[in-house]
């Protein structure tokens, strides 16, 4: 029973150390408790773990504490004796309802969340998000009732890459953005988002299923070839926040960060039109060579 218990805390500690390893970007080393995230669905989240969390402790308190009780008060040493009956139906019948009571009284709150989670409604704006072998795609498809016209590619940093190459000789640790440790934690060109604005996520997959999860959002949404899965999150904070793909994918599984900046709306306006401007930039000296071959240049959409 002791080894047990004692492989159980080293199982937690094994734990909370892939998840400080995981939660780089939000949590401070040696925290404990989960972060609180950066939405309103992440401090729902937070606040349904915390409730969970009291609850459990009440319990272990409670039922522990008799048990230490009844081992010390009536050990055999004192010359207690065994009891003989086996049944007692009122003590059964307390049992039984204590927990389901517990229960529903977790359950309901609980099921709020999901049903908010679930409700990606009236969103402004909309991204899809797509997994491909190892890098991410976002598509901005709406804001504000237009299509932006806006996509790009979203993968593992320069320094990061060189440094994973086996016999690269680099130090992980050297891999930094400002004071933070960022190996395998950072992108070439991260997906900029709003603040203050619901935004929708549809997300799916090009190949394999991958995950998109950023933990300070709150949720992790499966990206499937095939299927759309759709979340929603409004971020209140402007700040960086990163995440990684979260369903084993292949090979590269671990090289597939995701990095999410939150800007306030004015500066993302600005970085929506600089990306418009450099896209058409990049379109425009096409645009003679479809003349001459007489394509219609139907001057695609902005
Ligand atoms: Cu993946």
């Amino acid at each position: 029973m002791k080894s047990a218990s004692m492989s159980q805390w080293g199982v937690s500690a094994a734990l909370l150390t892939l998840s400080n390893l995981v939660f780089a970007a939000g949590p401070q080393p040696w925290q404990l408790n989960m972060t609180e995230g950066a939405t309103e669905i992440s401090h729902e989240v937070y606040r349904m773990h915390m409730m969970a969390f009291i609850v459990c402790c009440v319990i272990g308190v409670i039922v522990f504490g008799a048990m230490i009780y009844a081992m010390f008060k009536f050990r055999k040493s004192k010359g207690a004796v065994a009891a003989t009956w086996s049944h007692n139906t009122k003590a059964e019948i307390i049992w039984t309802i204590t927990p389901i009571v517990i229960l529903i009284a977790m359950a309901l709150p609980a099921t709020n969340v999901l049903v908010n989670m679930a409700y990606t409604n009236d969103s402004p704006m909309t991204i899809k998000v797509t997994g491909y072998q190892w890098k991410w795609r976002y598509d901005y498809v709406d804001y504000n009732g237009a299509n932006p016209g806006i996509h790009f590619l979203s993968k593992l940093d320069g320094l990061s890459d060189r440094t994973r190459q086996l016999g690269s000789g680099l130090d992980p640790n050297a891999v930094k953005t400002g004071d933070e440790n960022t190996y395998l934690l950072n992108v070439d060109k991260p997906l900029v988002v709003p603040t203050d604005v619901k935004i929708r996520f549809v997300v799916t997959a090009d190949d394999v299923i991958h995950s998109w999860w950023v933990p300070a959002l709150g949720w992790k949404s499966d990206a499937i070839p095939g299927i759309i899965n759709d979340a929603w999150t409004n971020i209140h904070e402007p700040g960086i926040y990163r995440g990684q793909c979260a369903e084993l994918c292949g090979q590269d599984h671990g090289f597939m960060p995701i990095v999410v900046k939150a800007v306030p709306k004015a500066e993302f306006e600005k970085w929506l039109a600089e990306q418009q401007a450099a896209d058409k930039a990049a379109a425009a000296p096409t645009a003679p060579a479809a003349a001459a071959t007489g394509t219609p240049d139907n001057g695609g959409h902005g």
